[in-house]
């Protein structure tokens, strides 16, 4: 890592030996860029309100994350907002149901943060999560003396240093590092081959075997999958995201 010249800011340059990464590889262009690796935690972070988290924004973010070989927690903030808290429940309960932490929060009144301090507060984590969700507002109720811009700050990014695609490291006062990653405005940037996005889904893994090897989960005969989503064990919601990244990924593929 390399210090990118202001105080408390750092830009991961290069990392040796990673075992799971965080990447992201532009449409046309080659060369998967790392944003971070080796991360202890890692957090999607959505918004419940303002703007809204639909379960295709949080799927896609899972599977992101998930395809780098990392175990993600999902962090609702904006629970403050009016008509945060009835979303709360059923979008929790799904994401409970597939086994992930669910950590419903508000960076403005300071509610629900405690766990995720215990969180960040050891070893390396990164949030990700498209502009606006509050990631930066999330770190300063954490830790005031960062001062970390907020707030229109996207909104500026296509002329300023914020449209680089490296992760900045700050360091919280109580010694965990976090990587403030840029927003992902655009999700789809992130590539997953076709035949990895199944796995990307804990609970297909629960699922009954399917009677093909290599079922797609599309119209193959006898798939476990299918049937779990037909008998309510999994959500419908997510059964939909996997087709939508799945379609997407076959377009993505070369022929
Ligand atoms: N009501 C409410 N607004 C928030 C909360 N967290 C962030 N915001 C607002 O959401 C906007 C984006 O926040 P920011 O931290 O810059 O988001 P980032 O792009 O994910 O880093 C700012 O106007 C924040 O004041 C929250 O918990 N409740
Ligand atoms: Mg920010
Ligand atoms: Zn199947």
């Amino acid at each position: 890592m390399v210090l990118a010249g202001e105080a408390d800011e750092w830009t991961i340059e290069r990392v040796e030996d990673r075992i799971t990464t965080l990447v992201r590889r532009a449409r046309g262009s080659a060369a998967p860029k790392v944003l971070a690796a080796n991360l202890d935690h890692v957090f999607a972070v959505v918004s419940l309100l303002e703007p809204p988290a639909a379960t295709e924004l949080i799927d896609r973010l899972l599977v992101l994350i998930e395809s780098g070989g990392m175990h993600p927690m999902l962090v609702l903030n904006k629970l403050d907002v009016e008509g945060a808290r009835d979303w709360m429940a059923p979008l929790s309960a799904i994401y409970e149901d597939v086994g992930y932490r669910v950590l419903p929060v508000s960076a403005k009144t300071g509610e629900g943060l405690e766990p995720l301090r215990a969180e960040l507060c050891r070893g390396m984590s990164a949030l990700i999560g498209p502009s606006g969700v509050g990631k930066s507002s999330l770190l300063n109720a954490l830790d005031p003396g960062l001062a970390l811009l907020t707030g229109d700050l996207s909104a500026k990014s296509g002329t300023g240093r914020h449209t680089t695609v490296s992760s900045r490291l700050v360091e919280l006062r109580c010694g965990g590092f976090v990587a403030d990653t840029p927003g992902f405005g655009d999700v789809t940037l992130w590539e997953v081959a076709v035949e990895e996005i199944a796995g990307c889904f804990p609970e297909f893994a629960r699922a009954e075997p399917c009677r093909f090897r290599g079922c797609a989960h599309v119209q193959e005969p006898d798939c476990g999958v299918r049937e779990a989503v037909e008998s309510g064990r999994i959500h419908e919601a997510r059964y939909r995201s996997y087709r939508k990244l799945r379609d997407e990924a076959l377009e993505r593929a070369p022929y």
